[in-house]
C-alpha cells in the first residue's frame, strides 16, 4: 500500500506531504509516514529545516475517529507530535482549511505556524465528548493563556486565522494561493535561529477568576456533560505549577477515562450518525440533482417566515405567499426583526439583512409561484386544505419543479395524489422555530422521484440543516415517538405523579424540559377541539378554563411576570378531580417507572418505525431526537441509549407494565444485539 505521505526536496528544505482525503485524519498510515519523513530529514544534513503541509481541501482535521475503541497502532500521536517538537531543525506547519483536534495539535508541535487567512484552528474534541489528547490541553495555554485555551478546549469551535494569530497560535499568514511557496520561503528565514521556540517549554501563568467564570457562564450549555470539566481541569494542571510531563501524563489519564465511559461513545456515535443519515440506501450518491435557485413558500405565519429564512440566509430568493395582505404584511415583517434582532447581536452585517430581504418577494398571488424549482406549503394542518392547495399548484407550477409539504403528521402520499406528479411530491418536515432547529424531516412518498428526494437532501446541507428520511406514517419518526410519551405521561398524572416529578424526571435525564414544560410553551390548547363544554380529559379541563400555557400565564404551571413557573395548586385540584371520578387510586410513582413507561416506550415505537422501514437506520431516529427534540447528546439519541441500557432490561421494564413489545426489541434481547 503506498503511503499517504510524500517528502518532496526543495533545496535544503524538507517538505512533509500528507495526501489522506477526505480530511487528512491522522490515521496510523499518516503517523507512520510523518515518523519516517522527520527521520529522513533529521538524517540529511543538508536538510536545513521541515515544511508539514497537506494536500486537499485541508490540513489535518484530527485523529481518525474510527480508530478510536481499536488496538491502537505505533507510532502513538503524541509521540509523533514529541518528535516534531524536539527536532533539531526548525519545523513548521503550513495551515489551510482546518487545522482540528490532532491536526491542532501537531501545529503545536511544530515550532512555526503559517496559514492562509481563509484557514480555522480548533479543539472539537470536547464535542466528541473527549479532549485534545495530543499535548492541547498543555500547550494551548502555554503559547495563547488560560482564556482562550478554556474556550477552544471546553467548548470546541474554532477559531480564525486572524484570531489565531493575534493569540500567537500562529506566526505568519500567507497568501490565500501560495501557501506551499510560502512556507518554504519561511523555513528558510528562520533555518538558523536558535534557540528553537517550543511550546512545552514555556509557561502558562494560572487565572482562576477567568477559570470561575468560564465555568459560570457555561454551566446551562455544560449542564450533564463529562467532557467540559476534564478539559477545565487539564487546562488548569498546565498552570497549576506541575512540570510539562506531570501536565501530559495528567491529559493522558483524563482523556483515557473520557475515551472509556459512555458519553464519548454517544457523541461519536452522533458524529457519524449524522453523516450516515445524509445518505439514502439504494440511491445513486452520483444522482443528477435538479437545479434549486427560486424558492416558494405557501403561508407567511411563524412556520412559513422561518422556513423562508433559511434559504433566503443562504442566498436563495423566496416568494412567500399568503391570502390577506395584512397577515402578509405581519409575515414579511417577523422576518425583517429576526434579521435585525441578528443584526443587532453582531451576528449578521447590515448589508447582509438587506441582501436577505431583497430576495424576498411577498405576494398574494399563487400564479407568482409559476417559475419556483421548489414550492413549500406551511398552511393549516388539514388534509382537504393541503389536498386543494397541491390540485391548484399542479396547474400553476412549471413542470420538473419539487412539491412539498410541510406537515408534521399527514399523509403525504394522499396529498401527492391531488396532482398529476406525484414523483415530483415530499415533504419538509421542519421544526418550530424554522429558521432555528437544525432538524428536517425529508418525507419520501410512495412515488417521489429518488432524484427528487436526493435533491432535497443536498439542498438541506444547503440551508445548514440536518435532514433525515422519513416514509410516510402518522407523525413520521420524530412525533410519532412523542406520541406514546405523552400517552403515558398522561396517564401517570391520573396514576399519582404530578407535572412537576414528570418533568423534573425528564430534565435530569438530559432533556431540555420535560413533556408538561414543553406542553406549556408549545401552548395547551394546540389540537384543542375548542369546545369549553367538552371535558373529557385534564387538558380539556385545563383549556376550559383559559389555562393555555405561558402565553396565559397558566397551563400545568402557574407562570409569574417573568415567565417562572410553581406548581399549581389548580392543575392539581383537576388531576384530583378526574382521578376520584375514574376511580383509580392514587399511588406513589417512582422515577424509574416515569423512565420506563415514558421512554422506554419511545424506544418500542423507534424499534416499530425500523421494522416497518420508516427511517432507514436507527442512528437516524437518534439524530431526529437530538436535532428536533434536544434529546441529550451525550446519551446519543433513543435507540443508542436502548443500546447501552441494554435491550433485555428495556423489555423487561415494558413488560413490566403490559406493554405490547416489538419483536425487533425482542430479538436484540434474546440475540443481545443492538439496533442497526
Ligand atoms: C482527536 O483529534 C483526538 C486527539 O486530540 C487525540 C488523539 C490521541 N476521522 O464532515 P464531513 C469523515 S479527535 C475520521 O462530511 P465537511 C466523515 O465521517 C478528532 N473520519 O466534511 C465523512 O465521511 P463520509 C478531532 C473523519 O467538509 C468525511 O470525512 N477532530 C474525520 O462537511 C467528510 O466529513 C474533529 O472532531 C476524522 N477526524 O467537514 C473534526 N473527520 O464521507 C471532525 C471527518 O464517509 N471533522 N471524517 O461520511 C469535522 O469537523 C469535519 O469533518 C470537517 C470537514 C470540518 C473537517
Amino acid at each position: 500500500m503506498t503511503s499517504p505521505i510524500t517528502t518532496e526536496r526543495h533545496g535544503d528544505v524538507l517538505v512533509i506531504i500528507s495526501n489522506n482525503p477526505p480530511v487528512n485524519a491522522l490515521g496510523a498510515a499518516v503517523r507512520q509516514g510523518l515518523e519516517a519523513g522527520l527521520k529522513e530529514a533529521a538524517a540529511d544534513e543538508a536538510i536545513k529545516a521541515v515544511v508539514i503541509r497537506c494536500d486537499g481541501k485541508t490540513f489535518f482535521a484530527g485523529a481518525d475517529i474510527t480508530e478510536f475503541g481499536r488496538p491502537m497502532q505505533e507510532p502513538g500521536l503524541p509521540t509523533v507530535i514529541d518528535m516534531i517538537e524536539s527536532s533539531e531543525k526548525p519545523v513548521i506547519a503550513a495551515i489551510h482549511g482546518t487545522a482540528l483536534g490532532g491536526g491542532c495539535e501537531v501545529t503545536l508541535g511544530c515550532h512555526y505556524r503559517i496559514a492562509v487567512p481563509s484557514a480555522k484552528i480548533g479543539t472539537p474534541e470536547v464535542k466528541l465528548g473527549l479532549l485534545p489528547g495530543a499535548g492541547g490541553t498543555q500547550r494551548i495555554p502555554r503559547v495563547a493563556g488560560v482564556a482562550l485555551a478554556l474556550e477552544m478546549t471546553a467548548k470546541g469551535d474554532p477559531i480564525s486565522a486572524a484570531r489565531a494569530m493575534t493569540a500567537g497560535l500562529i506566526d505568519r499568514l500567507a497568501g490565500e494561493n501560495s501557501l506551499a511557496a510560502d512556507a518554504i520561503a519561511f523555513a528558510r528565514e528562520v533555518a538558523s535561529v536558535r534557540p528553537l521556540p517550543r511550546a512545552s517549554e514555556k509557561t502558562a501563568e494560572a487565572d482562576p477568576e477567568a477559570v470561575a467564570a468560564f465555568k459560570k457562564e457555561n454551566a446551562k450549555r455544560f449542564r450533564g456533560f463529562d467532557a467540559p470539566a476534564a478539559n477545565i481541569a487539564c487546562v488548569e494542571k498546565a498552570t497549576d505549577g506541575s512540570t510539562f510531563a506531570e501536565g501530559i501524563a495528567f491529559e493522558r489519564q483524563e482523556f483515557m477515562k473520557l475515551m472509556m465511559g459512555v458519553q464519548s461513545a454517544a457523541q461519536r456515535h452522533l458524529f457519524f450518525a449524522e453523516r450516515q443519515a445524509a445518505k439514502i440506501d439504494g440511491i445513486d450518491p452520483a444522482i443528477a440533482l435538479r437545479p434549486i435557485k427560486k424558492v416558494g413558500v405557501i403561508g407567511a405565519g411563524t412556520m412559513g417566515g422561518g422556513i423562508s429564512m433559511n434559504f433566503l440566509s443562504a442566498g436563495i430568493p423566496v416568494t412567500i405567499v399568503e391570502m390577506q395582505q395584512e397577515a402578509l404584511d405581519r409575515g414579511t415583517g417577523v422576518i425583517r426583526k429576526n434579521y435585525e434582532a441578528s443584526a443587532a447581536k453582531g451576528r449578521l452585517k447590515p448589508e447582509q439583512v438587506a441582501l436577505a430581504m431583497g430576495a424576498l418577494t411577498p405576494t398574494l398571488n399563487l400564479e407568482d409561484l409559476a417559475d419556483c424549482d421548489l414550492v413549500i406549503e406551511a398552511v393549516y394542518e388539514s388534509m382537504d386544505v393541503k389536498k386543494e392547495l397541491f390540485g391548484k399548484l399542479d396547474k400553476i407550477v412549471k413542470q420538473g419543479a419539487i412539491l412539498a409539504s410541510n406537515t408534521s403528521y399527514l399523509n403525504i402520499d394522499e396529498i401527492a395524489a391531488s396532482t398529476s406528479r406525484p414523483q415530483d411530491v415530499l415533504g419538509m418536515h421542519f421544526f418550530s422555530p424554522a429558521n432555528v432547529m437544525k432538524l428536517l424531516e425529508v418525507v419520501r412518498g410512495a412515488k417521489t422521484a429518488d432524484d427528487v428526494l436526493a435533491t432535497v437532501m443536498a439542498l438541506a446541507k444547503t440551508i445548514k440543516k440536518v435532514a433525515v428520511v422519513s416514509g410516510v406514517c402518522h407523525g413520521f419518526i420524530g412525533n410519532r415517538m412523542l406520541m406514546p410519551r405523552q400517552v403515558e405521561a398522561n396517564k401517570l398524572l391520573m396514576e399519582g405523579a404530578t407535572p412537576e416529578q414528570i418533568d423534573r424526571v425528564h430534565v435530569e435525564f438530559g432533556m431540555p424540559m420535560g413533556p408538561f414544560q414543553m406542553s406549556d410553551l408549545a401552548g395547551v390548547d394546540i389540537g384543542w377541539h375548542r369546545d369549553e363544554t367538552r371535558i373529557e380529559s385534564i387538558r380539556d379541563a385545563l383549556c376550559a378554563e383559559g389555562r393555555w400555557g405561558q402565553k396565559k400565564s397558566a397551563g400545568f404551571y402557574d407562570y409569574d411576570e417573568k415567565r417562572n413557573p410553581s406548581p399549581s395548586p389548580r392543575v392539581a385540584e383537576i388531576i384530583e378531580d378526574f382521578r376520584s371520578r375514574s376511580n383509580l387510586p392514587r399511588r406513589e410513582i417512582t422515577d424509574e417507572e416515569i423512565i420506563e413507561r415514558t421512554l422506554y416506550t419511545m424506544v418500542n415505537e423507534g424499534a416499530l418505525i425500523l421494522e416497518e422501514k420508516m427511517a432507514q437506520r436507527a442512528s437516524d431516529i437518534d439524530v431526529v431526537w437530538i436535532y428536533g427534540y434536544g434529546w441529550p447528546v451525550y446519551r446519543g439519541g433513543p435507540m443508542f441509549w436502548a443500546d447501552t441500557e441494554g435491550a433485555k432490561k428495556i423489555v423487561a421494564g415494558l413488560e413490566k407494565h403490559g406493554f405490547k413489545v416489538a419483536e425487533l426489541l425482542k430479538s436484540n434481547a434474546e440475540s443481545g444485539g443492538r439496533f442497526k
